[in-house]
Parts: C-alpha cells; sequence; structure tokens
C-alpha cells in the first residue's frame, strides 16, 4: 500500500548543473546514474560524503529520541499484551539508530562525535519528535502516523546510491510496517470503542496531523538540500511529492477510521487524482527546529542523563574489551 506509486514520482526535479567536476567526480556520477550502489571505500566526492554523514546521523538521532516519546507509555499501557508490544516497538526504534549509527560510522564519522553533537544540541533530529504524547491514543497516532510517514519517506531510501544505508533501511522498513500497523489497530480499537475513546482518537489526531505532514521537511522551494540530494540519488522524491502521497494513502485511512482529519481545507481533486490539503503553519516548524518546540529541552535532558547514567556501562565494557584482548594476546 505505501509503495504504490512511488516509481513514477520525482523525474522532473533533478538538478544536474550542480557537482563537482574533473574526471573522478564524473565516473562517479555516471556510476550513480547506472544505479550502482556507493561503498564506503570507493572514492566520493566531498559533498557526497557530509551528505550522507549529515543526513544519516540525523535519521539515527530521530530513531533514539523517537524511543522517548512512547517510552513514557511503556508503564502505562492498557493491558500486558500492548505493553509487551510496545517495548518491542521501542526496542525496534534502537536498534534501527545503532544501525543507522553504524551505517554513518564507515564514511568516517565516529559514533562518539555524533553523540556529541546530539547532547550538545547541535545535531537535528525529526521535529515530530518534540511533541508531548498525552494519552494512550497518542501510541496510536504515533504508529499510524507518524510511522506511516517514516515508511513513505525511507522506502525510496533502500534505493539510495549509498550502499550501507540502502541496506539498512530493508529492515528498517520491515520494523516500520509492522509499527505502522499496530498503531492503526490501537486507533482502529478506540474508534470502535466507547464514545470517550473515540474523542481520545480524535484528540490525537487532532494534535498528530499536521505535526506529521512537517515531517517530510520543508516545501521543494524552500528545500536547500533536494535538488543535488536526487541527483546522487540519496533521496529519490521530493518533500512535496512524499508529503502528497502520504496525505492520499491517510485520509482514506481516517475515513475508514471513522475520524475527521483536522483540515477544512481538504479536498478530493478529481483531475489531479489527489487530495488538495490547506498550509502548513511553518512558523511552528522553524520554531522547533530553533529548539523551541514544546518538549526539545525535556528531550535533550533525557538523553543527557541517560547519557550520563550509562557512563557505567560504558566503563564496564571498555574494561572487559581490554581483558579479553590482553587474554587473546597471553593465548597467542
Ligand atoms: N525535522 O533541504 P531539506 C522515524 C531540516 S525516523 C527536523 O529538505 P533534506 C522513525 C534538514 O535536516 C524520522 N529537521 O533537507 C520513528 C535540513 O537541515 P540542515 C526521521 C528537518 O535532508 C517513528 C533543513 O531542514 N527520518 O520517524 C526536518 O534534504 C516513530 C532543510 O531541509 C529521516 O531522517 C524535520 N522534519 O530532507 C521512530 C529520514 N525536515 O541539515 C520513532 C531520512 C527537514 O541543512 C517513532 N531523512 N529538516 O541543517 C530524510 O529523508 C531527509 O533528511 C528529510 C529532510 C526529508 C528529513
Amino acid at each position: 500500500m505505501y509503495t504504490q506509486g512511488l516509481d513514477s514520482l520525482g523525474k522532473e526535479c533533478v538538478d544536474r548543473s550542480a557537482g563537482d567536476s574533473g574526471p573522478l567526480a564524473q565516473r562517479f556520477q555516471e556510476r550513480v546514474d547506472a544505479d550502482e550502489k556507493i561503498e564506503p571505500r570507493d572514492w566520493m566526492p566531498d559533498a557526497y560524503r557530509q551528505t550522507l554523514i549529515r543526513q544519516i546521523s540525523q535519521h539515527a538521532h530521530s530513531e533514539i529520541v523517537g524511543m522517548l516519546p512512547e517510552g513514557n507509555w511503556i508503564s502505562r499501557a492498557p493491558t500486558l499484551r500492548r505493553k509487551a508490544v510496545l517495548i518491542a516497538k521501542v526496542q525496534d526504534e534502537g536498534g534501527h539508530g545503532m544501525y543507522l549509527y553504524s551505517a554513518a560510522e564507515t564514511l568516517g564519522i565516529s559514533r562518539d562525535q555524533m553523540q556529541e553533537q546530539l547532547l550538545a544540541g547541535t545535531a537535528k533530529y525529526s521535529s515530530i519528535f518534540n511533541y508531548p504524547t498525552l494519552t494512550w491514543a497518542d501510541m496510536g497516532a504515533i504508529g499510524w502516523l507518524v510511522d506511516g510517514a517514516a515508511i513513505l519517506n525511507q522506502i525510496p531510501i533502500c534505493r539510495c546510491s549509498y550502499g550501507p544505508y540502502a541496506r539498512a533501511m530493508v529492515r528498517i522498513c520491515k520494523e516500520e510496517s509492522f509499527h505502522q500497523r499496530q498503531g492503526f489497530e490501537i486507533m482502529l480499537t478506540l474508534a470502535r470503542g466507547t464514545p470517550s475513546q473515540r474523542e481520545m482518537a480524535q484528540d490525537a489526531l487532532d494534535r498528530w496531523w499536521w505535526p506529521s505532514l512537517m515531517m517530510f521537511g520543508p516545501g521543494d522551494a524552500q528545500s536547500r538540500h533536494t535538488a543535488q540530494s536526487m541527483r546522487w540519488k540519496i533521496k529519490r522524491f521530493t518533500n512535496d511529492e512524499l508529503r502528497q502521497k502520504f496525505v492520499d494513502v491517510t485520509v482514506p485511512q481516517a475515513r475508514f477510521l471513522g475520524l475527521t482529519v483536522p483540515d477544512p481545507h481538504l479536498a478530493w481533486d478529481e483531475a489531479q487524482q489527489h487530495y488538495r490539503f490547506g498550509a502548513i503553519d511553518w512558523s511552528e516548524f522553524q520554531a522547533v527546529l530553533q529548539g523551541n518546540g514544546p518538549c526539545n529541552r525535556e528531550r535533550l535532558q533525557m538523553r543527557r542523563a541517560a547519557h550520563e547514567e550509562g557512563a557505567w556501562v560504558r566503563e564496564a565494557a571498555t574494561a572487559h574489551a581490554r581483558k579479553q584482548a590482553v587474554r587473546q594476546g597471553e593465548a597467542a
């Protein structure tokens, strides 16, 4: 369902003017154009390397910070089954962060450097994780909308030009698909429940709809990286193309749930075969990116505390590795 139509979008947005010249750069672009994978030891333009480090590390940080809004509900899940599923989902997100940090490390940045950037507040992570999770229905809305948006954004990355990133995304997308379904199932249960459960589901949709649309990034005219990233096949579709696909897929799902998308301008455009939707409040998006969203400070505080509290684990692991190395040296 989420992959339908993705292969027919995006071709006209490739900017051919940017990029290095010189025989190595030319050969590199030819390989990308031929859909060959670029591997860590291959020559690549420095700007390509930096773009990947930026995007993959932001993506990894998003997964790690993204554990916090849901982690908040593990102890309050309504049943044992819901608790077990939520724990598994949050663990998956931790795993996604680890694969992605490993993929970024192949480009020459260390995990410690990425951690420092996150904890210092200089690294970006997805805006969506700076919103609070106020009710149980938010677990449904996150799975349905946030993971749904993440899948649409990430399936094309399985075909991205950089091998380690593309391969990491294959497993991640499979797990995101399970996450999306569990979220939809929570919403369905609430939507078919008591009037107050239904109200809770509607309230969660009202609060998460617009931030989910913002996940895809600024509009194409404002996106500074899209043209070059598409030329390098890091991105396969523009932010607006993916956002439109998300709206087209999700609105019928909201109707199936019997919930109302909080957008008075939402309308089906028969000629275009797309839903038209209202204007996004980009000032809210910018405020979140500048650190002034509802939970930015809380999220970073939590990460810093977790890092400090985990110092003894890192020390123990390092001491264990040292001991192992000495023993292996003695045995050799
Ligand atoms: N939030 O020129 P563009 C998940 C920044 S994972 C914050 O369009 P680009 C799983 C952008 O970095 C969610 N910042 O940039 C999960 C750039 O800043 P810079 C994360 C944003 O890179 C589910 C500037 O604005 N997914 O949800 C955002 O070409 C549930 C200009 O933007 C990924 O990271 C934003 N929403 O396109 C976990 C997917 N949007 O670096 C837990 C991979 C834009 O110049 C629970 N990433 N910015 O200072 C991508 O596809 C791209 O990086 C985009 C942005 C599309 C996010």
